[in-house]
């Protein structure tokens, strides 16, 4: 068949809501921007994993301690249904790995701020999952039979993980004042970062406008930016904090929030490389990744010994 004609029904499907799944004809633009979300997505899981896990030693009580070892447990798993989803366009593990490791590839801004106190794993949960589980729900939609179907799974965790990010800072804001400052500080300083991960305004959005044709996006940034913030201001008012921005207020006018303009400058700058953590992000996923080689090497072995048992 013809390329235009193989376009047209990938677009008509496209049309009627219909999945492309990994064996259909898809236009390589699209195959190669899914690959690059996807795989930029699974980086952003696992490097996700390094706030929370420095925390593990520190966590307050045993039950939060299993609570914390369990969610940074479900991240590294949403990474491996994201790798695999990769795979299924023909991206190769090793590649992806590569390309985040020697810092070509990107992975959430957010990540690149550090966590100071034990406040800042309730303002993650509450604040970075909440963004995330926000985008997540809408990429359920995506027209990308596997990505869709891998967002099911991870809405769900992320749904726990916003729950019990909250239930820490309404534990804070119920205790002494001291506590309920750190609930406080830890929102003031993980506010504009938690609006950074829906990505630059949209006139700046490279990619929205094709992706949105076809579907890969469902929602443009900006959009979902203002579903979080809906969202989460109650949340806010409901604990007793306060606003973490002097100018954020609803505007009955537009039906839309209206908010200090976020410093782009700065999010350019932390995507680039530049930001408060990225090297060190670098430096310990490299590690883990080398220290871990051992298992990987046993893992192999062991299945090649076993599929030659089998035979
Ligand atoms: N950080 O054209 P645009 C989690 C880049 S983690 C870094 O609008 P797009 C969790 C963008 O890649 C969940 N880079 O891009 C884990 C592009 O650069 P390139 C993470 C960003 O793709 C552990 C350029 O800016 N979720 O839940 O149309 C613990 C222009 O942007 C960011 C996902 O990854 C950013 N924030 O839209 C706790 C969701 N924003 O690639 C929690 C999947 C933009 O041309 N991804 N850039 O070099 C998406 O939905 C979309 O990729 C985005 C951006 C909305 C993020």
């Amino acid at each position: 068949m013809d390329v235009n004609k193989e376009l047209e029904i990938f677009e008509e499907k496209i049309q009627k809501g219909e999945k492309i799944e990994p064996k259909d004809w898809m236009p390589e633009e699209y195959r190669k921007n899914l690959i690059r979300m996807i795989s930029q997505h699974a980086h952003s899981e696992i490097v996700g994993m390094l706030p929370e896990g420095n925390w593990i030693t520190r966590a307050p009580s045993l039950r939060r301690k299993l609570i914390l070892i369990a969610k940074v447990q479900d991240e590294g798993g949403h990474g491996l249904y994201l790798y695999n989803t990769a795979e299924t366009l023909g991206a190769r593990r090793e590649d992806m790995i590569e390309a985040l490791h020697t810092g070509k590839a990107k992975y959430a801004s957010i990540f690149n701020y550090p966590s100071l106190t034990w406040a800042d794993m309730g303002a993650i949960g509450w604040l970075v999952d909440g963004a995330a589980m926000t985008n997540q729900v809408s990429l359920m939609r995506t027209s990308y039979g596997p990505y869709s179907r891998s967002m099911v799974r991870i809405c769900k965790e992320e749904a726990f993980h916003n729950r019990q990010g909250y239930e820490i800072i309404a534990t804070l804001c119920n205790g002494t004042e001291e506590q309920k400052q750190m609930a406080q500080d830890a929102l003031d300083r993980w506010w504009e970062p938690a609006l950074m991960m829906f990505g630059p305004e949209d006139k700046d959005s490279t990619h929205s406008a094709q992706s949105l044709k076809w579907k890969i996006k469902v929602e443009g940034n900006e959009e979902l930016r203002q579903r979080f913030i809906a969202m989460t201001v109650p949340q806010i008012e409901a604990r007793g904090l306060r606003l973490p921005d002097p100018n954020l207020k609803y505007n009955p006018e537009t039906k839309k929030y209206d908010y200090s303009r976020i410093n782009w400058e700065e999010f350019f700058n932390v995507i680039k490389g530049n930001g408060f953590l990225n090297r060190e992000r670098l430096r310990d996923r490299n590690k883990a990744h080398n220290e871990g080689l051992w298992v990987r090497e046993a893992a192999e072995a062991y299945s090649k010994k076993h599929s030659s048992n089998n035979k």
